[in-house]
Order: C-alpha cells, then structure tokens, then sequence
C-alpha cells in the first residue's frame, strides 16, 4: 500500500475505528498534510507516525518493524526481553485485534447480535488495539541516543511542570504507582494545548479523548522482570536512559502541527 493510501485510509476512518476504540488518540488524522491549518508548511512524519502507518497492509494489522536491533538498549533494556516484548506480545494484541474484527464481522452477518458477545467483543477490540497501537508508540520513542536536546517538548514541559526534573519526578511517580499492569502516559491534549499526564489499567485506556501519549512506558512485568524482577523502580529508571527525546519532540511537533499550532 502507497504512503497516500495509507494517509487516505487514516483520513477516511479505516484505521482512526481502531484508535477510537483504543480510547485515546481521537480522531487525529496523521500525516504531512496540515489537516487543521494547510496554510502551515508540512513537517517531515517522526518515525512513531511512520510506523504506525506500516502497521496497516493489505486490509490487516501487522507488526511494525523497530527501528533497532533488540540489543540496541542494553544494558538498560535487555534483548531477550525486547525480543519477546515486541515479538511475541505485541505480535499476539496485533493477532488478536485482528481475529476480533473478523469476529464481529463474521457475527454481524448471522444477524445474531447476541448482546453478552457483542459486549466481550468490543471489550476486546479496545484491549488488542491498545496493546497493538501503545506498543508500538513505545518502542518507537526509545533508542539507544538519549541525547537530551532543547527541543520544544523539553522547553513545553519544563514551562508547563515547573522544570523537566519535576515532570520526570511526577511521570515517574505515576509509572510507579500503577496498580498491576498497566502505563504511564504523558500525552498531548489538543484543547489546551498542553501535556497531561495519566495512566492506564492493563491497555483499556483511561485517557482524554483526543490525546495523543508522547512519552509512555509499559509497566506490564512482561517489560521489566526477567532483569529486573520485582523491581519496577529500577526499571523505570533505566528506561529514562533510553528515551529518543528527539523523536518524542518529532512526535509532539508533528501533533501539535495537525491541530494547527
Ligand atoms: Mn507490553
């Protein structure tokens, strides 16, 4: 598929039914034309948005390609743990939304909408596109260069959280504080034009409607215990080693341009 199929298929509602239903990205319609302002000179698509778009072909979701060998986060993150994370976890949400939605259509065409399964089905629907689409966020904001430039979104959080420290404190005070499974999110919120930070139970998102995370850590054990076991603290701090501050701010700089600011 072209990359101005794709963009249509994004703009048109294939793949914003699946962000919908993964609670939180809205009904932003990626891509390097300037929905909101075309008046705006386009930005080049940070490479989260690259491979969300790859994660759509030939009418089904498919694992995206990481822009790193699973060794590339040592000693922080550590291979065997990335390869599963990303090849067998991710890799099931992705198989899974995927049978879900042949489900439901398989179900709609027995005229049978039995409501208990129409209910477990659209529970699973938010789950697998969460798994599906979070992952891939995640691991598209991490790399092995943390080089902590003075990028807008470092400036933005530094003015909207008192310093870069106190947002960092406070992010990791929430990834900490999940109860189970679950996410820590900073996320861009279109309507004030600021980062919000909030978190998550297992992948059913309770985020702001129309908010895209930036900056987001998966605190599931699957992530963190075969190095670091129960200590999630430790996780959390090595993973701030391995944030792509630049593509975070190519991630914040291209969502802010697509609401025009
Ligand atoms: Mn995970």
């Amino acid at each position: 598929m072209s990359d101005a199929l794709s963009r249509r298929s994004l703009l048109t509602g294939t793949v914003p039914a699946a962000i919908v239903a993964a609670g939180g990205l809205g009904t932003l319609a990626w891509g390097q034309n300037d929905v909101a302002n075309p008046d705006q000179p386009s930005v080049p698509d940070s490479r989260s948005v690259r491979m969300l778009r790859s994660m759509f072909q030939e009418g089904k979701y498919v694992l995206p390609k990481l822009p790193y060998a699973y060794h590339a986060l040592e000693p922080h993150l550590d291979a065997q743990t990335m390869e599963l994370h990303h090849s067998k976890h991710q890799q099931a949400y992705i198989n899974n939304l995927n049978k879900t939605i042949d489900a439901f259509s398989k179900l709609r065409e027995t005229d049978d909408l039995e409501p208990a399964r129409v209910s477990a089905l659209s529970r699973d629907i938010s789950f697998n596109a969460g798994g599906a689409i979070l992952h891939t966020l995640f691991f598209g904001i991490l790399g092995p260069s943390s080089e902590n430039s003075d990028s807008s979104f470092v400036q933005d959080v530094a003015s909207q959280y008192g310093s870069l420290e106190k947002f960092k404190s406070h992010f990791t005070q929430v990834a900490s504080g999940v109860k189970g499974s679950g996410w820590a999110l900073a996320c861009y919120e279109p309507v004030a034009d600021r980062i919000l930070i909030t978190e998550s139970g297992d992948q059913d998102l309770r985020m702001i409607p129309t908010s895209i995370p930036l900056l987001l850590i998966d605190v599931w054990e699957h992530a963190y215990y075969l190095k670091y076991q129960n200590r999630r603290g430790d996780y959390i701090k090595a993973w701030w080693n391995v944030v792509d501050w630049s593509e975070v701010d190519a991630l914040y700089r291209q969502v802010r341009r697509t609401y025009g600011r």
